[in-house]
């Protein structure tokens, strides 16, 4: 292991891994960016407790958590990557992995610095429960999102991401993708939030969702109940509409918001020398 990280490198490599034939829509990138989010999205702000720091889905407690049902593929994605870099820490790893999909897909670029360590600290542990329940509402977004220190605003731009991939109903029992070209970043999900009239169906499974058919195409299109609530609160609207309006103003506070989330709890090693990505911030 040397003393110079060159997270350009592994940020080549990642996307390189992207480009999945066998894989969902042909592509890992949105189940990357959920493993990075999932990995950040523990982070309990009053207790210093969760975050990326630690990688904690490597194992069991975290790992096999009914949220992170399917992160394991993207777990899998990324071992060619760790093993041609093992130098990198799975918790940089991860999010890096995210933050490059975002931008591969033709979402922003996000500012990421490296220096997450694996270390695990068990009283640091985030206990089951901490990441978003699909079937909630507007009170329940808040409570996650407040205890990480993330307000309305970024709450509506993060879940933006929503631009990308789909549910699985072998996973969290939802199904579908939410626009038509879920491999594209875009703000076509606020859009279509704003457009289309959403109806609540059952699933077989009994699990409640909304859909609708997008008039240019004969795929049918699906929201959770969390993001129809973006539109029926009234401070979440608001930025919705603004997503929906500017897509620039949307990829700026997407990438701050991401940004955010990516650095929440991080303690960082500094015995390395980080020789900076194009990510780097500043830089
Ligand atoms: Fe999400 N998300 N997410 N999400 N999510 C799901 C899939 C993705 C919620 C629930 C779900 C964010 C916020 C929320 C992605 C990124 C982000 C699924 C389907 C559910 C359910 C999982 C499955 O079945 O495979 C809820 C609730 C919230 C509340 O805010 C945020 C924030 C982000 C990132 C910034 C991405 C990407 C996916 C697609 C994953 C895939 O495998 O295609």
């Amino acid at each position: 292991m040397g003393n110079t990280w060159d997270f350009k490198a592994v940020g080549q490599d990642i996307a390189n891994i992207l480009h999945q034939p066998e894989y969902d829509d042909g592509s890992a990138g949105p189940v990357l960016v959920r493993l990075a989010w999932h990995s950040a999205g523990t982070y309990d702000a009053e207790t210093d407790t969760g975050g990326s720091n630690g990688a904690g889905m490597r194992y069991e407690a975290e790992g096999v958590d009914p949220a992170n049902a399917g992160l394991q593929h993207a777990r899998v994605f990324l071992e060619p990557v760790k093993a041609k870099h093992p130098w990198i820490t799975y918790a940089d790893l991860w999010t890096l992995a995210g933050v490059v999909a975002i931008q591969e897909m033709g979402g922003p670029k996000i500012p990421w610095t490296g220096g997450r360590t694996d270390y695990v600290d068990d009283s640091k542990l985030p206990p089951r429960g901490r990441l978003p329940d699909g079937a909630k509402g507007a009170d329940h977004l808040r409570w996650i999102f407040n205890r990480m220190g993330l307000n309305d605003q970024e709450i509506v731009a993060l879940s933006g991401a929503h631009n990308l991939g789909r549910c699985h109903s072998d996973r969290s029992g939802f199904e579908g993708a939410w626009v038509n070209n879920p491999t594209r970043f875009s703000n076509q999900y606020f859009r279509l939030l704003l457009s289309l009239q959403w109806k609540k169906k059952t699933l077989k499974n009994g699990v409640e969702q909304f859909f609708n058919y997008d008039e240019d195409s004969e795929t049918e299109l699906m929201m959770l109940p969390t993001d129809i609530a973006l539109t029926q609160d009234r401070s979440f609207r608001k930025y919705v509409e603004l997503y929906a309006n500017d897509k620039d103003k949307f990829f700026e506070d997407f990438a701050a918001a991401f940004s955010k989330l990516v650095e929440l709890g991080i303690t960082r090693d500094a015995s390395k020398k980080i020789l900076n990505t194009d990510n780097e911030k500043g830089g």
